[in-house]
């Protein structure tokens, strides 16, 4: 409870009195949000510190914008929002970032800024970090809601809550201007103003007609496919999902961030055969996926050219039609899709033509045949193969270990290389494909689950957000983060024949990433072969320790952007 002698409402001395600051702690821990990402600072450093006090943890990072992605990925993990708290303007556009991010990957995150006060702001007097956060906000989030009463905070929480986990989650803006924190009103007036969610993201029952129609044009393929996306694992709905999958016996593609949700060793797994699938099939049911650039638009060269319908499961009705024709739409809420798909599919439901799963499954083995040897290479420098076989071999042996994944060559090869048993195990830069979730995904993953996670980071990725090493240090994480020393983005071989200045793309070679986790207390390692690599992954990830393993990769091992070179605009003009 507040203290008494703070600004109180006239005839309050003999009431029990609460504020601003209790008021907000209240209602995230009435709403089961015990778990801040933040950076303290003018005006919200005593809420912080009244929040641990209160029994909310509460993370410290070293910039916001990693204390937005660690929070953005707990929303993911969670399904419950993960809340970012940070100062206002430069603070709460630092934080902004993660909360855009958030709602462009369909996680639920709810960014809470202090805020100037408004009649300064709104006059444009030259306050101290002025700004109209709620209108930048408005734009680049789901929502955004701003609070200028201390009896509307349980109002504020409660729709922030329900506007980031409820239909397709997201991004939420919350302002709470300085003044708020102070205000004080009467204790007992003030828990009842607090309001516990109910039912923040009800089940939305696809319509009967909808299930019939995606089962008609689903009975119908001579070749189907199905696609997950991030999310069908968001949605925790894995039981029903792999029971979809089995009974109905099509082959399956999982997208980045699905992969895991069924093992990629499963026998209808087709990963290993993506573009054949794209090209081949003639009906795909997508379950938590979007036909964005990830997946061609769904159209195009990479989907071949035999026509192509698509039944499409999202809780987002406009996601429809998006960029094709969607000939079954399925609107609701995964879980109760794919339960009414199967109870529609009743006891006999017909397998696959053979020939299309052998097809995949010989075009998928004889991938994996061709990848293989490269993988057991013990070259040093390191190639990503090398380098890449000896991770894939820690992660089948440790399956809930949570693989947090950035870079270009760094990404893709580890994408395709490093299997994943199990679902959310793997995270990564998502729709954006942003540099600099790293550290904050790696911070969150291990707080929010308990596992054991291994960051594996391209040295420029790692760049972004780099001096998380002394968060992970601090919290004494058990994070074992791998960065890919290849001295550059996308190569360290680069050179500018104009001046003395070095090529756009290149760094100090023969950094030592290492030296920066050992600087703060934590265990640093320089590792030069696949089998060193292995030994202390290996290590790190049995003592928990707080590990930077600096894995020195071949400055010419790498290609322009990894696989998505093919985006890069060309110039008409000759190259000097
Ligand atoms: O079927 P085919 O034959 O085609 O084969 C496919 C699969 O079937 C097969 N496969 C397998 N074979 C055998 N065995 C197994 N197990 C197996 N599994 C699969 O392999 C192929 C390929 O499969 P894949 O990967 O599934 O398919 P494909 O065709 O690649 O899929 C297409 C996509 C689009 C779905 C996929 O490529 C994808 O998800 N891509 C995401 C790419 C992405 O997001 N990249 C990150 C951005 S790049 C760039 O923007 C960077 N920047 C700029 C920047 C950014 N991003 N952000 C900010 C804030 N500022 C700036 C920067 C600065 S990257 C970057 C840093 C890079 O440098 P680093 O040092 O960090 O990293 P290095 O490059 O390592 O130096
Ligand atoms: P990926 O990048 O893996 O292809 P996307 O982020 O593009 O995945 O797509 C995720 C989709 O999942 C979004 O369109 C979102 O609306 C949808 N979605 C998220 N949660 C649910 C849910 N519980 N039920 C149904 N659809 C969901
Ligand atoms: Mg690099």
């Amino acid at each position: 409870m507040a203290d008494k002698s703070a600004t109180t409402p006239a005839g309050a001395d003999e009431q029990e009195l609460t504020d601003g600051f209790h008021l907000v702690i209240e209602a995230l821990k009435l709403n089961g949000l015990t778990t801040i990402y933040g950076v303290p600072g003018i005006p919200i450093t005593d809420l912080g510190r009244m929040a641990q006090a209160e029994g909310i943890r509460v993370l410290s990072f070293r910039h916001e914008q990693n204390a937005g992605y660690a929070a953005a990925i707990a929303g993911y993990l969670t399904k419950k929002p993960g809340v970012c708290l940070t100062v206002s303007a430069p603070g709460f556009l630092n934080g902004l970032t993660a909360a855009a991010h958030a709602t462009t990957n369909c996680y639920p995150m709810i960014l809470i800024s202090g805020s100037s006060e408004r009649e300064v702001v709104d006059l444009q007097q030259g306050d101290y970090e002025e700004m109209d956060q709620l209108a930048v906000a408005k734009s680049m989030c789901k929502a955004a809601f701003r609070v200028l009463h201390a009896a509307d905070i349980g109002i504020g929480v409660a729709r922030a809550i329900r506007a980031a986990v409820s239909g397709r989650p997201g991004g939420v803006y919350l302002d709470l201007p300085a003044k708020l924190f102070g205000q004080v009103m009467n204790a007992e007036a003030g828990k009842k103003s607090l309001i516990k969610v109910i039912d923040s993201a009800p089940a939305q029952i696809p319509a009967p007609d909808a299930v019939k129609r995606a089962l008609d044009v689903l009975k119908s393929a001579k070749r189907p496919l199905i696609i997950l996306g991030k999310g069908a694992a968001y949605a925790q709905a894995d039981d029903a999902i792999k029971a979809l999958v089995e009974k109905s016996g099509i082959p399956f593609l999982p997208m980045s961030m699905a992969k895991g949700l069924l093992s990629d060793m499963h026998p209808q797994c087709a990963g290993a055969a993506r573009s054949n699938v794209l090209r081949d099939s003639d009906v795909v049911l997508m379950i938590g996926a979007r036909l964005n650039w990830l997946l061609s638009h769904g159209k195009g060269k990479s989907w071949g050219e035999a026509p192509k319908k698509f039944i499409q499961i999202d809780i987002e009705p406009r996601e429809m039609d998006s960029n094709v024709e969607i000939a079954a739409p399925l609107v609701g809420d995964i879980g109760s899709c794919v339960a009414a798909l199967l109870d529609g599919m009743g006891s006999h439901w017909t397998a696959p033509p053979a020939e299309w799963t052998a097809a995949i499954n010989g075009k998928r083995d004889d991938n994996v045949a061709k990848m293989a040897p490269r993988l057991m290479n013990n070259n040093s420098p390191m190639d990503y193969h090398g380098a890449l076989g000896a991770l894939r071999t820690v992660i089948k042996e440790r399956p809930d270990t949570i693989l947090v994944n950035e870079g270009a060559n760094t990404l893709d090869l580890a994408r395709g290389i490093i299997d994943i048993y199990k679902p959310r195990k793997r995270l990564d830069v998502g729709t954006w494909g942003v540099m600099g979730i790293g550290m904050g995904q790696a911070i969150a993953a291990a707080v929010e689950t308990g596992n054991r996670v291994l960051a594996v980071e391209g040295d420029s990725a790692f760049g972004f957000s780099g001096m998380e090493v002394e968060t992970i240090c601090r919290y004494n994480l058990p994070i074992c983060i791998v960065v890919f020393n290849n001295g550059g983005i996308y190569r360290g071989t680069d050179v500018n024949a104009e001046s003395a200045d070095p090529a756009t793309t290149v760094f100090v070679p023969g950094a030592r990433y290492d030296k920066m986790m050992e600087a703060f207390g934590g265990v640093g390692v320089q590792a030069e072969s696949p089998d060193a690599l292995k030994r202390a992954v290996d290590e790190a990830l049995s003592s928990g320790k707080p590990t930077l393993i600096n894995a020195v990769i071949d400055p010419a091992a790498g290609s322009e952007s990894g696989r998505i070179g093919n985006l890069n605009p060309q110039s008409v003009l000759k190259k000097k």
